[in-house]
């Protein structure tokens, strides 16, 4: 299938999805939320995908919901279903999608835009990213997950004033309040992300998605269901083939050679 606002290519185990919409710095219109949905669903569907990579082309990641759009709705548009029926179901594909997704953040990223990076597993930024919960400015709340995402990585107090501020938090400060794992300059940004997508698509990434599953799901439990959740899910580890050559691995002073399975 082609893409009329996205970029997707799969090579090597890595599956790259980049928002194309540069004149509106990857605002999201409908096509890009279902070409997205279609794209995550190729990457659940094909072992061949071993981890993503989610990036913007131009100078942004994305400017979240395409506003324009939004100004010529009809009487009858109810933002609930456009959520229900797009972001929502993006951020849980996401959520669910049992191999990681690294966000490589090039550049500013609001609104919604925030909600499909915080969905992500892994999230380098350039040195040039920043992040707009930008919703209040148009008098909405925190959408696409937000609510949930953004107070349990940086905390309440945090996310709050984000929200109500909607002051843009650059990428030095993304990092000291652990919205992100690392900051890079700009021209070093995609290299650093192939480094680590090389590196997560060679790993034992069965491991990596039921570890997704795992923390993921331990968030609804308490400590007692956790560890007889995790029980379970190792369970299904310690019956594949990666374990047993990461065992056999150690013990013949080799490297190990994963298949994903
Ligand atoms: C845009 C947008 C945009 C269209 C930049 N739309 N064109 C969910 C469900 C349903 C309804 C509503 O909302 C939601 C959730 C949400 O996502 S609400 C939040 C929506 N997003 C925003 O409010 C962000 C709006 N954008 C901005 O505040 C700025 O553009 C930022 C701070 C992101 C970047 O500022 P600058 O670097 O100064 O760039 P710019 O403003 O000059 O934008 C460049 C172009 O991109 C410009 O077009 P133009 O034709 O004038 O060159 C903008 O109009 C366009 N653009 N965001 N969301």
């Amino acid at each position: 299938m082609t893409y009329e606002t996205i970029n997707f290519e799969l090579v090597d185990g890595v599956a790259r999805l980049t928002f194309n919409r540069p004149e509106s710095l990857n605002a999201f219109n409908n096509t890009m939320i279902f070409e997205s949905l279609d794209a995550i669903s190729r990457v659940h569907n094909d072992p061949a995908a071993r981890c993503m990579v989610i990036s913007g082309s131009g100078r942004g990641f994305s400017a979240g919901q395409d506003l324009k759009d939004v100004q010529s709705r009809e009487e009858s548009f109810s933002i609930g279903e456009h959520l229900r029926q797009g972001y929502n179901r993006l951020v849980m594909e996401m959520v669910q999608l049992e191999k990681p997704i690294i966000a490589a953040i090039n550049g500013v990223t609001a609104g919604a835009g925030c909600g499909i990076a915080l969905a992500a597993d892994i999230r380098i930024a350039s040195h040039r990213a920043s992040f707009i919960l930008s919703f209040s400015r148009v008098g909405l709340i925190p959408d696409s997950g937000l609510t949930w995402t953004l107070t349990r990585l940086i905390g309440y107090a945090r996310a709050y004033e984000m929200a109500i501020t909607a002051e843009r938090i650059s990428a030095e400060k993304a990092l000291a309040w652990g919205l992100v794992n690392d900051v890079v300059p700009s021209e070093q940004l995609m290299d650093v992300v192939s480094a680590w997508s090389r590196s997560l698509a060679t790993g034992p990434t069965l491991a990596f998605g039921l570890t997704k599953r795992a923390m993921t799901g331990a968030a609804s439990l308490d400590l007692r269901e956790s560890l007889e959740y995790e029980a379970n899910i190792q369970d299904i580890a310690g019956r594949s083939h990666d374990f047993s050559e990461g065992v056999d691995a150690f013990i013949e002073k080799r490297e190990p050679k994963y298949q994903g399975k």
